[in-house]
């Protein structure tokens, strides 16, 4: 399919998907909190962002604080954004805080000055959730000191409408219960999803433990609260918004026995199947990362988990990032199969095992129109093979930020729909063209 029609049904898509908030698993909602308790400290004035002089060869970068000095230029040269050149000197135009997407702090403006930006109010950082830009760290919701935390949702949007781009960041406390190391983690997230734990609420100071070796887990004393900040990038108009799951359980020595559980349990940054403590299991041949198992089941016509689902196994056709229902099937003879998901299907591909290698993949979407489109795959399989049937959503119209198809069909392939197969709802030739949509069928209807 074209990139074309993809994105005018992004841009059809996306007005009708909403941020749905977080819920706790069983459906529990979080616990907004009226009024935030003081601080014991006072927040920072200032968060800096991660710079540094790569790529630079003179002058001063700015990390919203403070600024970084890169050097300065050789005899006769002139530093110009962060360049040293000779020769004439083009006319340097500064920075501005318009440009810089500023409202607080002080740049260097590239021409060898400085520009002021402004303060924050009261209350406000700068840098809280965007660079460069005041906001609040308020919490959004406390998780007491439950165990394990099983938290999914998309970030909230924080003050004016949702633009492309904008980051996102909401703000859970949660307090240990006892002495002792925690897995805080957000694995399996979806794209543009990332975690910061702080000992305030702006995580101006980190919370103590990660190690490169185990960059999720935690140190903490009875009674200690660490606020998670669960960042995401709120792209309205692309169809990769955030979505998260965040985990907090006490941490285990090793992932082993614990590969299905979708949970990073010794937070060593993976989780389950992509634990190499499980890879080479049995389980993790198919078993432990299929949402539903069919057994020998034909036709197969199965409902789908609603939620959101995870973003693990990344398909490599089209772009990344997807929440995936995933399906086990067994061939019961060999044949000729067509896969194709209903509704709101963006991408389905196959797969020979957890880890294994991907077998075929496609993407498009449920387009009404011309060029109606459901993603289709069709393959030989043996007696006996089972494959893993990865079903990737997209925004639809349940108001999921990544809406998931209903259901997984799997049917022998036929050359054509023709007459007697054009009301099944099965795309039995597998061209990507369903009954009515299909011109092979005698209720055919150009859109
Ligand atoms: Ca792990
Ligand atoms: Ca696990
Ligand atoms: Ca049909
Ligand atoms: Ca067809």
């Amino acid at each position: 399919m074209g990139w074309g029609r993809t994105l005018v049904l992004a841009a059809v898509l996306g007005w009708w998907g909403v941020a749905c908030g977080p819920t706790l698993e069983g459906g529990a909602p979080v616990e907004a909190l009226p009024e935030d308790p003081p601080p014991s400290e006072p927040p920072p004035t200032c968060l800096p962002i991660p710079v540094s002089c790569e790529g630079k060869r003179c002058g001063l970068v700015s990390d919203g604080c403070t600024s970084l000095d890169c050097g300065s230029c050789g005899e006769g040269e002139q530093c110009i954004g962060n360049v040293c050149t000779t020769g004439t000197k083009p006319e340097c135009v500064p920075e501005t805080c318009h440009t810089l997407m500023a409202n607080c702090g002080e740049y260097p403006d590239g021409c060898g000055g400085t520009i002021q930006c402004g303060t924050c109010a009261e209350g406000e950082v700068c840098g809280a959730h965007l660079p460069r830009w005041c906001g609040s760290c308020d919490v959004s919701g406390d998780l007491g000191s439950s165990l394990p935390v099983r938290l999914e949702g998309t970030p909230g949007y924080r003050g004016s409408t949702p633009q492309y781009g904008e980051h996102l960041r909401d703000i859970y406390r949660w307090t240990a219960p006892r002495t002792g190391t925690y897995v805080i983690s957000n694995a399996g997230s979806g794209p543009e999803s990332w975690v910061k734990v702080g000992l305030d609420a702006c995580a101006s100071t980190l919370a103590p433990g990660p190690t490169p070796e185990h960059p999720n887990r935690y140190h903490l004393e009875a009674g200690q609260s660490v606020y998670v900040s669960v960042f995401g990038d709120g792209r309205w108009l692309g169809h990769v918004r955030s979505f998260f799951h965040l985990n907090i359980v006490e941490a285990a020595a090793s992932e082993q026995g614990q590969c299905a559980d979708r949970i990073d349990n010794d937070g060593d940054g993976t989780l389950d199947c992509w634990d190499a403590e499980c890879s080479a299991t049995a389980e993790c041949q198919v078993e432990a990362c299929a949402d539903v198992k069919t057994g020998p089941a034909l036709p197969v016509h199965v409902q789908l988990p609603k939620g959101l689902g995870y973003d693990l196994f990344k398909p490599d056709c089209g772009p990344q990032g997807r929440d995936e229902r995933v399906v086990l099937w067994t061939a019961p003879k060999s044949g000729t199969y067509v896969f194709h998901g209903s509704e709101h299907v963006y991408g389905i591909s196959l797969r020979n095992g957890c880890r294994g290698e991907q077998l075929a993949c496609d993407i498009g979407y449920e387009v009404q129109g011309a060029q109606s489109y459901t993603p289709v795959l069709v393959r030989q399989v043996a007696a006996g093979e089972s494959v893993l049937i990865v079903l990737q959503g997209s925004e639809g119209i349940d108001h999921r930020p990544f809406g998931i198809p209903e259901a997984l069909l799997v049917h022998e392939w036929v050359p054509s729909e023709g007459e007697g197969l054009c009301e099944d709802k099965q795309d039995n030739d597998g061209d990507g063209r369903v009954d009515d949509r299909d011109p092979s069928c005698p209720n055919y209807v150009e859109w």
